[in-house]
């Protein structure tokens, strides 16, 4: 067998394994995520205002889910934190409506980018596609956390803290029983943003699975935050994993 002719059979055989390889990778990372807390969320057919007011028509519709995953902290009192949340969609995004009680609204940091998880603020973790996987420097997820000021903060690649206010449009109502309603528009974007750059908004379709899970950092007077609490069961000793692996947020399916 001539020379070229062997350098060809190598080549090809190289190229065979890689692809092999990449395929098996790509199989891996897809089947990451086990759909876990699977739940329907219904259309709306008028999109709700983002006035901080539950008075829209779908909000009446749906149904309270539950945040009372402890995550991190000690055990606390209904006074000092109880919460759920509804959600809905239209293709233009989600639309979340969470009801907050808070014995004291904290914001000790006023610059949004320093230690933000330290201050009051509800945290939007969404993984457009559904994959699951790592996504802590990387925008295979996002995890926004949005401040009583508005301002919704995640980190961009390189570990840069980043704000994405037109990600998540929000307004908090807070009435005098220490209770607080936020309603929030979240635009999706996938793995493939840049921030930036410019990136198309996923537009979204009745059937579509996503990544979502919901949880507040409950801080009243200390340094750092004393508890945080979740809508999904995290398995295993590490709780606070939903900034880091998309894998452990639930599955909400989008229906008419
Ligand atoms: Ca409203
Ligand atoms: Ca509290
Ligand atoms: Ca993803
Ligand atoms: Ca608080």
């Amino acid at each position: 067998m001539k020379l070229p002719c062997i350098l060809f059979i190598v080549l090809s055989i190289c190229i065979s394994c890689k692809h092999e390889i990449t395929e098996q990778k790509e199989s891996l990372i897809a089947d990451n995520k086990v759909d876990h807390q699977l739940r329907e969320v219904p259309k709306a057919t008028i999109a709700p205002s983002i006035d901080g007011e539950a008075n829209d028509p779908i909000w009446s519709a749906v149904s309270w889910q539950p945040l009372d995953q402890r995550w991190l902290g000690e055990a606390y009192t209904k006074d000092d934190f109880s919460g759920r949340y509804k959600l809905s969609w239209t293709p233009e995004g989600l639309y979340l409506l969470a009801e907050i009680t808070d014995d004291k609204l904290y914001d000790q940091n006023e610059d949004p980018l320093k230690l933000w998880w330290d201050d009051d603020c509800l945290e939007i973790f969404v993984d457009a596609d559904n994959s699951g996987g790592e996504h802590q420097f990387n925008h295979n997820a996002f995890a926004y956390h949005v401040a009583l000021d508005g301002n919704v903060v995640d980190l961009a690649p390189g570990n840069v803290p980043t704000l994405y206010n037109s990600h998540v449009q929000s307004k908090i109502s807070v009435n005098d029983q220490n209770t607080s309603l936020w309603e929030c528009k979240i635009t999706l974007y996938d793995d493939t943003y840049k921030d930036g750059g410019v990136n198309d908004q996923k537009i979204l379709s009745a059937g579509q699975k996503i990544g979502f899970a919901l949880a507040y950092c409950d801080n009243d007077a200390s340094k750092t935050r004393e508890n945080f609490i979740g809508s999904v069961p995290v398995p295993g000793e590490d709780k606070n994993r939903g900034w880091i692996d998309a894998g452990i947020f639930g599955t909400i399916q989008l229906t008419e």
